[in-house]
This record gives structure tokens, C-alpha cells and sequence, in this order.
């Protein structure tokens, strides 16, 4: 079930962030590049580069207190949205590339709007469910959670230029994997609403087999929903992938992210993904090598290459000539 899977690439916030500069980028690009072709035209899937996302900044006089490029996050975002949804309607999986993990806004938004009915796994060690009122940095990235959420709309001031997001998800309908950097309001939010989270003692209690097998169990009860996955590579250790900008220590292998994804695929309802917060600008070279190439190696897990070696289709040994 590979064959029409399709991808959708979307580089973001080179300016207000530096999360990627732009001359640093072309290096990942070039190395996202080649995966796609050598590897996943093996695994039969059909790659489409939709290009990077292109805004206009809006203008709207208000700003919002404690919600850090505010206007470049909501102007992106509407973008992002309307690209993805429309990568979801062809039938394709939408692939995001980021850039911060804001981006979720609008992926998850683009994600409902042409589907309907989806679950979202959250991998992370931050659960990103700040409002503008309980972070402690004014980042966004620390808030996309908080902002798609239907139990946490009332927690939050008009929002100008976001009238095209309604907060669009419930928390009932999302699992954490990979939490051990969580602030004391989030805390409480996840305990009171009861929200699926599975920080990394449970991933040592139960291993990850079991955690995926609970947060999907929760999540999609009647396994009939599109997955949406939204992948901070800082849920990995930072011996894993260093250059991010909020790493920290403790996190999943790469092995267990790369088995997430694995298990991920083989539900066939991988619907979209969101590989964020690599950033090239941060670590030395081999850092920035070994955290593309751990992004790399989850992606491919999550559009089907296995690890044990591709499966041909119908296929015999050639023989002799
Ligand atoms: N919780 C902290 C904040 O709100 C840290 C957010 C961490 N950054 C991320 N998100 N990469 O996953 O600022
Ligand atoms: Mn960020
Ligand atoms: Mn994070
Ligand atoms: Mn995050």
C-alpha cells in the first residue's frame, strides 16, 4: 500500500527563528533529497516535493502578549494549512518538513479539514501545551498543542488573523510518547483532561512495543482513524540528535523511534507527518550529519522501508545469464 503515497516537504521560519538559515538548509535538503530517491523509490513509494512554504506576513495591528513572531507564525501557518489540505485531498500522506514545531497548527488544522475524523500522536519530550499565559518563553513552539485543542479554546484571547483555525481537536483524541521536560501548568492540564501520555519511565516500564500498542489503543479505539504524527526529533536523546534547540538528555534511541514509525506504517492510516526541529544552524557538522540522518531514518520508517530488507513484489530470482 505504498504506491500512492506521496510526500509534501515545507521549509519554514528561516527568518524570525534562524531555525533555518537558508544557506544551512540546502544541506539538509540535499541529504532529504537523496533519501527519497534512493531509498524510497525501493519501497515503491511516489515522492512529490511540493516545495517550500511561501508567505506573506499579515498585517494586523494587534499582537498577542507572550506569543513570540506572532505575525510569522500565524502567516505561515495559514499557508501550511491550506498546502497540506489540499496534499490530503489528492489522497496523498502530507509529509512536513520544520522548521518550529508551530507548524503543527497548521498541519493538524489541514489534517481535520480533509479528514475528518483523526487521532494525533504527539512525539516529544515537551507536551507543547502552554497557553500565552502559563509559558515561561513566550514560544510558540511550546503552544501548538494548546492552540488545536477544543477543552482549552476558553484559556485563550482572540487570536487576530487565525479565524481560518478553529481549536480543532480534542485532547481525548491525542497520546504523547517520549515526555520528560513537562512545566507544572501542562502538567495539570494533561492530568485534569486525563490525556494519554507516555513520559519515558513508562517507555522503560512497558517498552515501546507496548507504549505504541496503549497510545493507539487510546487513541483509535476502532482503528478507523487517519493518524496524524507530529515528530520533535528532540523526543530523541540528544546523543541521537543533537542540533535542536531544546534538547534533552534522556530521551527515546533512535531504534525506538524508528520502531514507533515502523509500527506506525504498518497500520496502513498514517494519514500526515511532521518531522520538526531539526536545526542545522546548531552543533558541529557530524552533529547536524547524525541529527538529519536519525530524522531520515524515522521518516523512511514511517513510509514503509524495513529494516529487514525491502520485499519485492512477486518476485524470483533472476537467473543465470
Ligand atoms: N515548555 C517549554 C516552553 O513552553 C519548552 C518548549 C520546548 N520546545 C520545543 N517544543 N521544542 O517541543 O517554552
Ligand atoms: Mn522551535
Ligand atoms: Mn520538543
Ligand atoms: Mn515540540
Amino acid at each position: 500500500h505504498l504506491l500512492a503515497s506521496k510526500l509534501f516537504f515545507s521549509e519554514q521560519f528561516n527568518e524570525y527563528n534562524k531555525h533555518f538559515p537558508t544557506d544551512d538548509f540546502d544541506t539538509v535538503t540535499r541529504t532529504y533529497n537523496f533519501f527519497q530517491k534512493e531509498k524510497l523509490k525501493r519501497g515503491n513509494s511516489q515522492v512529490i516535493d511540493y516545495g517550500n512554504i511561501d508567505y506573506d506576513v499579515i498585517k494586523v495591528d494587534a499582537s498577542v502578549p507572550n506569543m513570540n513572531d506572532y505575525h510569522h507564525i500565524v502567516s505561515c501557518n495559514q499557508e501550511i494549512s491550506e498546502k497540506a489540505e489540499n496534499v490530503l485531498q489528492n489522497g496523498q500522506i502530507c509529509l512536513t518538513l520544520g522548521g518550529d514545531h508551530s507548524i503543527a497548527i497548521g498541519t493538524v488544522d489541514a489534517h481535520v479539514k480533509a479528514k475528518k475524523d483523526i487521532c494525533v500522536l504527539w512525539i516529544d519530550a515537551h507536551a507543547d501545551l502552554n497557553t500565552n499565559k502559563t509559558s515561561d518563553t513566550g514560544n510558540i513552539h511550546g503552544m501548538p498543542m494548546a492552540i488545536l485543542a477544543s477543552e482549552l479554546s476558553d484559556y485563550w484571547p482572540y487570536l487576530p488573523g487565525m479565524d481560518w483555525q478553529k481549536p480543532i481537536i480534542s485532547l481525548r483524541n491525542v497520546a504523547y510518547i517520549g515526555l520528560r521536560s513537562v512545566d507544572p501548568y501542562e502538567r495539570m492540564v494533561i492530568d485534569k483532561l486525563g490525556i494519554t501520555a507516555f513520559g519515558m519511565a513508562d517507555v522503560e516500564e512497558y517498552g515501546i512495543n507496548l507504549v505504541v500498542d496503549m497510545a493507539l489503543k487510546a487513541i483509535d479505539p476502532d482503528r478507523s482513524r487517519s493518524i496524524h504524527v507530529s515528530f520533535d526529533i528532540d523526543a530523541l536523546d540528544s546523543l541521537e540528535a543533537p542540533s535542536t534547540m531544546t534538547s534533552v538528555r534522556g530521551g527515546l534511541t533512535l531504534r525506538e523511534g524508528v520502531h514507533i514509525m515502523e509500527k506506525i506504517h504498518d497500520t496502513g492510516r498514517l494519514g500526515a507527518m511532521d518531522l520538526v526541529e531539526v536545526n542545522p544552524s546548531l552543533g558541529t557538522e557530524q552533529e547536524v550529519k547524525k541529527t538529519v540522518d536519525a530524522a531520515i531514518h524515522v521518516i523512511l520508517a514511517a513510509f514503509g522501508y524495513k529494516r529487514q530488507g525491502m520485499r519485492i513484489k512477486n518476485a524470483s530470482l533472476p537467473l543465470q545469464t
